[in-house]
């Protein structure tokens, strides 16, 4: 039996460390009074007041999505002001960079751009290509669309959005070599796809008048444009790194165990590993679902 546990789990690290995942963002921070930039890694660039609209909320659910169930979600509570909660990674030069997260909006008042990609944090760079936005028309319907930069013609889908609906959002960007030729393409997902559909909902967009980007960034932007949630942030440069499947908390379908100094351990993908009162030593870092008396969880073990 041990023998079989040590397979399952060296099976299970041999698949995490193919992965080359350039930033996974669960949000799993637990004060939600205090704003999202004043308890994470998370930066604003203009004035301090104007970041206390991005708190910390409930997290999102979408069936297997690897972002699903782990730590909360932020929400962006658009109502006044401008702010950009922002996320460094290592500057990306080269390749295609996908943007994969879950995504709810819960109100949508006016038209704006509402999540992009951006060069750098530094003074004076607002380059911010692959510029996700949503369209509302006179009677407040809203629908999906994508803009590649500033300025750029703004391409909207007749994909509608529903309020009470988590979408798997994936955002493309594509480096392409030599100058103004870089495109970005939008994914809106319905329901988990592992493999790269073979059409976007829009793009590939470029602009032959707007520069290229390194991506090095990752943005919300607050505006009065409505309330919007995000979770489950997982960029990587394949599709199937950033659109990794996992399980949902809820969906590994166990008779909970009487015992509750007990807990059943499953890997992400919902494999049994085994039947525990304390974590094995040799368990290595990755995301895993107990299941005990006390119910399910997702546990990211570093
Ligand atoms: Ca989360």
């Amino acid at each position: 039996m041990k023998k079989f546990m040590l397979l399952v789990l060296s099976a299970l690290l041999s698949s995490l460390a193919g992965a080359e995942i350039i930033v996974v963002e669960n949000f799993e921070y637990d004060d939600f009074t205090t704003p999202l930039v004043n308890q994470s890694a998370w930066t604003n660039d203009y004035a301090t007041s104007a970041s206390a609209n991005a708190y910390i909320t409930g997290g999102l659910s979408f069936s297997s999505y690897a972002g699903c169930g782990v730590g909360n979600a932020v929400v962006v509570e658009g109502e006044t002001g401008s702010y950009h909660p922002s996320l460094e990674f290592t500057q990306q030069t080269e390749g295609t960079i996908y943007t994969a997260f879950m995504f709810q909006a819960l109100q949508c008042y006016k038209s704006g751009f509402v999540f992009s990609l951006r060069q750098s944090m530094q003074n004076n760079d607002y380059t911010m290509n692959g510029r996700i936005w949503i369209d509302v028309d006179d009677d407040y319907d809203a629908y999906f669309g994508l803009r590649f930069s500033k300025a750029s013609e703004i391409k909207v889908s007749s994909k509608k959005i529903d309020p009470q609906k988590v979408y798997l959002v994936v955002l493309k960007y594509e480096i392409v070599e030599g100058s103004n030729n870089d495109r970005a393409s939008l994914y809106v997902l319905d329901s988990f796809t592992s493999a790269e559909p073979s059409e976007p909902l829009i793009g590939p967009l470029s602009d032959s008048s707007k520069p290229d980007m390194n991506p090095g960034v990752v943005m919300l932007r607050g505006l009065d444009t409505g309330w919007f949630v995000y979770d489950g942030i997982r960029i990587a440069t394949t599709w199937e790194e950033a659109v990794a499947a996992g399980v949902c908390p809820e969906e590994v379908s166990v008779e909970l165990i009487e015992d509750d100094k007990r807990f059943e351990l499953y890997d992400i993908l919902g494999n049994y590993i085994g039947c525990f009162t304390e974590l094995p030593n040799d368990i290595r870092s990755g995301i895993y679902i107990s299941r005990s008396a006390n119910g399910s969880k997702k546990m990211v073990l570093r």
